[in-house]
């Protein structure tokens, strides 16, 4: 399979792409068409994170709206890690998304995967990154919607460009969470539900509060704090501009590229971990592993030499 096969072939051909990515994504065939999608990056990613419950769907399926009244293509990869419990919460999600845009079915501009996590929350960052980087090379937007509280080890919208981290009206946790100085990556902090009024603004005060609190280290961009409603459709225009606004600054001075590289570099640690265990890791030292992790190849490759040093009889 080839990129341009995948063109061809829309929505149906990239849903039997992904599912043979899943099943085997090492085959000499999945690693070819990875590495082509890796050279061939097209799409901004928006990561949006945030606690169960907090609106996240709603707000992406608003995105997906405003996008595509902007002649954009978006796919969106929604991870639900909890689908074991509750397996109707995916059809949820993209039933709403559906909806929320009439032409949806029929729509070669919007794709709507869902991906399940399998028993650990870490086997989830095998699966998402080669859905992403697959879609990163055929639509103009990615949107990622996971259930967390923005901590970037076990995120995958740490994956994305720009992160957006959903704070509910009238929840004490996330402003825990970021008193802590847990949350540290996200570029826009949204307060969802803005229609319900007063509880919102409070909410918005309080984020601007703690957020002030926490570290200052968000590097040379100033975090942005919106409230939104996706019912109302208040904020959605801001929100756009503000993610347009954090594309053009990761666009500068080859920040997206770093950004990109210490992600994947993550990506390749992380998934060799998952697969091989700390003493997999452990294995390795003394191998060069410098060269290897920030080599220009892409992550599936590095991940495959990796695997091969380590399963190269001694
Ligand atoms: N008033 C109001 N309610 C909203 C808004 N957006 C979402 N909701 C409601 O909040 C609930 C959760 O919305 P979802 O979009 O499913 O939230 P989620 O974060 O995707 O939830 P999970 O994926 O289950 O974690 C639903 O009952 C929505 O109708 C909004 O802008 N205003
Ligand atoms: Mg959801």
């Amino acid at each position: 399979m080839t990129l341009a096969a995948l063109r061809d072939g829309g929505k149906r051909a990239l849903a039997a792409a992904l599912v043979d990515l899943e099943r085997d994504g090492d085959s000499a065939g999945a690693l070819a068409l990875l590495d082509e999608a890796w050279r061939t990056s097209k799409a901004h990613v928006v990561g949006i994170t945030g606690p169960p419950g907090v609106g996240k769907s709603s707000l992406c399926a608003a995105l997906v709206q405003a996008w595509r009244q902007d002649g954009k293509s978006v796919g969106v990869i929604a991870v639900d890690p909890s689908s074991k419990a509750s397996g109707g919460a995916l059809l949820g999600d993209r039933v709403r998304i559906v909806q929320d845009a009439p032409q949806t079915g029929g729509d070669d501009g919007l794709f709507v995967r869902s991906m399940a996590a399998r028993e650990r929350l870490g086997g989830l960052a095998d699966q998402t990154l080669p859905a992403m980087v697959l879609m990163r090379a055929l639509f103009d937007r990615v949107l990622i919607e996971t259930v967390g509280v923005g901590q970037s080890e076990t995120d995958v919208a740490g994956f994305a460009d720009t992160v957006v981290f959903c704070v509910q009206p009238g929840s004490g946790d996330s402003l825990q969470f970021m008193k802590a100085g847990i949350v540290e990556i996200p570029h826009v902090v949204v307060v969802t539900k803005a229609d319900l009024g007063g509880v919102a603004e409070r909410a918005r005060a309080d984020v601007v509060g703690a957020l002030s609190l926490a570290s200052a280290d968000q590097h040379d961009w100033p975090l942005r704090t919106l409230p939104v409603s996706a019912r109302s459709g208040i904020g959605i225009k801001a929100l756009m501009a503000a993610l347009e606004e954090h594309r053009v600054h990761m666009a500068g001075q080859g920040r997206l590229g770093d950004a990109r590289r210490r992600q994947s570099k993550r990506w390749v640690l992380e998934a060799f971990r998952e697969r091989f265990g700390q003493r997999g890791l452990q294995r390795l030292q003394g191998v060069a592993m410098d060269g290897i992790l920030s080599s220009d190849a892409s992550p599936f490759e590095r991940l495959r030499q990796l695997t091969e040093i380590l399963e190269r009889p001694r």
